[in-house]
């Protein structure tokens, strides 16, 4: 600002949005999957609030989904198998704040997943710092996958001794191990020798923490001395994952460097974990998440057509009872759902009374009632 600048003006306008300097975005936000099926997979998505909010927007792949009252930390999205990118943010007057997100594949988790690159997109995979992308430079086929398709990866810029920076890409498919799990796949690995590596890690808590499994760089193989990426170049890694076994694992590549000396960088083609004759375990439950008796609210809300409600049972139940009533407190209508085994479940309500007649609009309660536990939701319905 120069020395004619009118700071009158500067308050009006701080005068005119109150709530904007302390108006904060959520956080936290982060979302799991029940990999209970590839059609209409429950995605519990939970968040915090930074800031007191008139709403929150909840947006999956740039989409809005829902727009929610301004206390709603938690929602119920049901989604076909993919990898999806959650973001929610806090709405006060007409000011909407930065978003938070986080990602999550939606689906059924075997004890197999791979990628050739051969569609010529990286779908599945989520990058940062960087721009990992396809590249014709392909172990086989016509493409794999580089951290510098352009060529040379970055250094810390201006960077002092001893910065670090990183290019990450994370598999988004999520995989759970039997005993005996590899990481198979072929690399270049063109990064300066001592300083720059390429290291595979980890993660068995959806993300949250990764351990390190092997790094290499430009001295690990001979082919890669010259520091320029060639087909031929290409080196096959095959990676214990037994410390792992019985878990639910993400994997990621992480091209780390310093401030001086960049080649060609990290080039990943056929990687697969495990083979596609691999023994699925049974089930394991997700890390980190004891099940309990939940009762999720419906989705969409309002409903039209038909809303889904999710619940969750600890045990196994043979007496598990859905009642929808209206908003003067009028059973429409009664299913019995029992026995039911432990973990998510689903019912859809298709809007229609125990007789069979579609209710008209208006609020009605939906009411779980697992032995002699109750919960109940409320559903918002739209005329069709
Ligand atoms: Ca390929
Ligand atoms: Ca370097």
């Amino acid at each position: 600002m120069g020395a004619n600048t009118d700071w009158g003006e500067y308050d009006l306008l701080a005068f005119e949005n109150p709530a904007s300097s302390s108006l904060q975005a959520p956080s936290g936000l982060r979302a799991t999957a029940g990999h209970q099926s590839d059609s209409g997979d429950p995605v519990d998505v939970q968040w915090l609030n930074s800031s007191p909010y008139d709403s929150v927007k909840l947006y999956r792949d740039s989409t809005l989904l829902a727009t929610l009252v301004g206390s709603s930390s938690r929602y119920t999205d049901y989604a076909d198998r993919g990898l999806y990118r959650y973001e929610i943010s806090g709405v006060r007057g007409i000011t909407e704040t930065a978003r938070a997100s986080g990602f999550e594949f939606a689906g059924l988790v075997g004890c197999h997943a791979e990628d050739d690159f051969e569609s010529g997109a990286a779908a599945y995979w989520v990058t940062d710092g960087s721009s990992w992308g396809t590249t014709p430079v392909a172990a086989s086929g016509a493409w794999a996958f580089t951290d510098s398709p352009a060529g040379t990866y970055q250094g810390c810029a201006g960077g002092a001794s001893g910065c670090k920076v990183n290019a990450i890409a994370s598999f988004g498919v999520p995989v759970r191990l039997p005993p005996g799990s590899h990481l198979d796949y072929d690399q270049i690995c063109d990064t300066e020798q001592g300083f720059d590596f390429c290291i595979v890690e980890v993660s068995a808590d959806r993300g949250g923490t990764w351990a390190e499994i092997a790094r290499f760089d430009m001295g690990s193989d001979p082919a890669w001395a010259n520091g320029v990426a060639d087909p031929t170049a290409y080196r096959h890694a095959s990676l214990d994952l037994s410390t792992f076994v019985n878990k639910l694992v993400l994997i990621r590549f992480r091209l780390e460097s310093d401030e001086l000396i960049q080649y060609d960088g990290w080039y990943v083609d056929n990687i697969h974990i495990n083979d596609a004759n691999c023994t699925s375990l049974v089930s394991v439950p997700p890390p980190g998440r004891p099940l309990s008796l939940r009762f999720s609210p419906p989705s969409p809300n309002p409903g039209l057509g038909s809303a889904r409600f999710g619940f969750e049972l600890p045990q196994h139940e043979n007496q598990v009872e859905i009642a929808v009533y209206d908003a003067s407190g009028r059973v429409l209508r009664r299913e019995q759902l029992g026995p039911l085994e432990p973990g998510d479940h689903v019912w859809t309500w298709n809007g229609r009374d125990g007789a069979g007649r579609t209710v008209g609009p208006g609020v009605y309660f939906a009411r779980l009632r697992v032995g002699a536990r109750m919960l109940i939701q409320k559903a918002a319905w739209l005329a069709r």
